[in-house]
């Protein structure tokens, strides 16, 4: 298959123990037997000659269909045991701890969270929505496909530890609409099954109108006993038809998407009807809390895109059936490189939920340019609030997927590091993230020293690199509009999506503390005053919650415009030493690997410059305040 094996491309080690010879097993479900495959395969990969007796591994499969697995010493060799989807994941584990050249221990794990999914974008015609590694695996020409990139999608997740992956857009459209009406019954059925060997859920959009849509019923109103009975009797037939079905996940009310606000209904009116269908099925719904006015007129001062999510979430708390879970983007706007943690995460006390990352790099690059995303999602499931730390109250994490279809998945190699450490992170949130980078630099590209000292420290530095270069200081939102791509200060300015920095000649940024849209006060009174005040505001984040004239004085002393200027300069600057170092690396990592890199970082610098150019010197233009260091700014 024209696939990067990626992080399972294991290479012979020196060091393997003698018990990684012979490995056999008593397991009996598909997740048990592809556990021992795997392992097998995977010794042989790294080097261990098949022994016919001696020292061996043993598998010794549990019943149920929990995760956890454990791994004992015994006289002959250790012993992996745990139901059939802990076994996935323990030969994982063991395969990951020899590939590093580190000495397996005795020890159990278990996931911290049931349900650690990705989410596609994927649109029934093949293409992806803020897709930037080719077209879908899972569509091709209007069909949902079970390819030979299934298993091996599977596989990958899997390995890392993820259990869920829903096939479709948010935005359900064309042909996906019919995902739920049978007619796909058997494609759904297959793909579902290869992802259930190693123990991946399928889950799938749906358009809340679908009663109307694809029903031929008269509306979509939640409290009608038509619409209800309409999905019912659908999941019915569906859970029956492709029984790893987990559920679905609903984007509503939210960017023109139908929803139970046209019926005068509330957001919990609407996904506990959805809730009701399912649960006889064990499935759930994870409802989108997406939800703000994108027909925000420029001139209208007085609302505010960051509070939307809360103000119509929060008073809803403890209204949601218990098999919904509500799923909040990290931030309260919209992937930028920077915002604070979404307050929903941290102040609903009674609904579950789930928050939502985006691996695809929409703001962040577009996988053109590295920006390594682990320590970002690090800070959120890190974060603490009033109801507690984020990662302590989450029941579910899941991400928006970066791959497509492209040979390296991931469109830029560098960036399947960010899919690895979302991995690790949703199994273990008290891992150390750069840990992580570390083990899939050395994973990837093999022991060299020098290798994995410059992957790293690019991975390590790209997040701030690119913050530097592109929106500094949590203002976001100068990318061009349409594509998200490259730079554009204003382009958002007059539009309708509720996201301004309404810069003038004097000062930028929106007040969101208290005398400005309030938004500070949605973190309760602790946090809020600390986001309110613009001395304790953390500095990453000044412009996100305050407006501020250019020479307002930073902690350091520095202008505020000074600060953008050099932010730039800097970031530009370290994106070509990041370039320069990756080709000081011709010969050590294998050629074509390196040439996909190569070209990625041309690019990258070359948007970096633009970056540079186009945001200072606008910023020039509109104060006529030089840069204090003389460098270049265009008039
Ligand atoms: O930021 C926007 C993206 C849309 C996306 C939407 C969402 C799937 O530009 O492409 O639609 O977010 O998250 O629903």
């Amino acid at each position: 298959m024209n696939a990067s094996p990626l992080w399972l491309d294991f290479r012979p080690r020196p060091d393997l123990p003698l018990w990684t010879r012979r490995v056999t097993g008593e397991v009996t479900s598909p997740q048990g037997k592809a556990a021992l495959r795997e392992l097998r395969q995977g010794f042989a990969a790294l080097g261990a000659e098949a022994a016919g007796d001696g020292p061996c591994l043993r598998l010794r499969e549990e019943p149920g269909e929990g995760e956890g697995w454990r791994l004992s010493a015994e006289k002959d060799g250790p012993v992996l045991s745990g139901p059939g989807r802990g076994l996935v994941y323990g030969a994982f584990a063991l395969l990951r701890k020899l590939a590093l050249g580190e000495a397996p221990v005795p020890g159990e794990e278990a996931p911290r969270y049931p349900l650690r999914m990705l989410d596609h974008w994927d649109n029934a015609d093949g293409s992806i929505e803020r897709g930037y590694a080719g077209n879908s695996f899972f569509f091709r020409e209007g069909r949902p496909v079970c390819g030979g990139r299934t298993r091996e999608y599977a596989r990958l997740l899997a390995s890392v530890g993820l259990n869920g992956c829903c096939l479709n857009n948010v935005n359900v459209t064309g042909e996906a609409l019919y995902l739920l009406t049978g007619k796909y019954d058997g494609e759904l059925r297959a793909i579902g099954e290869a992802l259930a060997e190693y123990g991946v859920s399928l889950w799938l959009s749906v358009s809340f109108a679908a009663p109307l849509e694809q029903g031929g019923l008269p509306t979509a109103d939640p409290l009608d006993p038509a619409v209800r009975r309409w999905w019912r009797e659908t999941c019915d037939r569906l859970f029956r038809a492709v029984p790893d079905l987990g559920g679905f996940l609903v984007k509503a009310d939210s960017e023109g998407r139908p929803g139970p606000q046209s019926y005068g209904r509330t957001q919990a009116e609407g996904a506990n009807m959805l809730a009701e269908a399912v649960k006889p099925h064990g499935g759930r719904i994870l409802w989108r809390c997406f939800v703000y006015d994108c027909t925000q007129d420029w001139r209208d001062l007085k609302t505010d895109r960051a509070r939307a999510q809360y103000d119509t979430f929060a008073p809803l708390d403890g209204q949601f059936a218990d098999n919904v879970l509500l799923q909040a983007k990290n931030g309260p706007v919209d992937f930028q490189v920077r915002e604070p943690v979404s307050p929903l995460l941290v102040r609903l006390e009674h609904t579950k939920s789930i928050v939502e990352f985006q691996l695809a790099q929409e703001y962040t690059g577009q996988q053109k340019h590295v920006c390594w995303l682990g320590a970002a999602m690090k800070e959120v499931l890190d974060f603490t609030g009033p109801a507690g730390t984020v990662k302590d109250r989450l029941s579910a994490v899941c991400a928006v997927s970066n791959t497509g279809d492209d040979f390296n998945w991931t469109g830029h190699d560098l960036a399947a590091a960010n899919l690895y450490t979302f991995g690790r992170l949703c199994w273990d949130p008290d891992l150390d993230a750069e840990v992580t980078a570390r083990e899939w630099t050395r994973l990837t590209y093999g022991p060299d020293p020098l290798v994995e000292a410059t992957v790293t420290d690019i991975l390590l530095r790209s997040r701030e690199v690119y913050e530097q270069y592109t929106v500094p200081l949590g203002i976001g939102w100068m990318c061009d509009p349409p594509t998200h791509y490259g730079p554009s200060p204003e382009g958002f300015e007059y539009d309708r999506w509720g996201t301004y920095h309404r810069a003038t000649c004097r000062e930028i940024g929106v007040e969101r503390g208290p005398a400005g849209t309030g938004y500070s006060e949605q973190y309760g009174p602790a946090l809020g005053a600390v986001y309110g005040n613009m001395d304790t505001c953390p500095e990453e984040l000044l412009l996100f919650f305050h407006r501020l004239p250019y020479d307002y004085r930073m902690r350091d002393g520095r202008t505020l415009l000074q600060r953008i200027y050099d932010d730039h300069f800097e970031g530009c600057a370290a994106a070509e030493a990041m370039a320069k170092a990756w080709d000081a690396l011709e010969g050590r990592v294998r050629s074509d690997a390196f040439r996909r890199v190569q070209v990625r970082f041309r690019e990258q610098v070359r948007s970096a410059r633009e970056w540079r150019d186009v945001v200072n010197s606008w910023l020039y233009r509109l104060t006529l305040i030089p840069d204090e260091k003389g460098r270049k700014l265009y008039l």
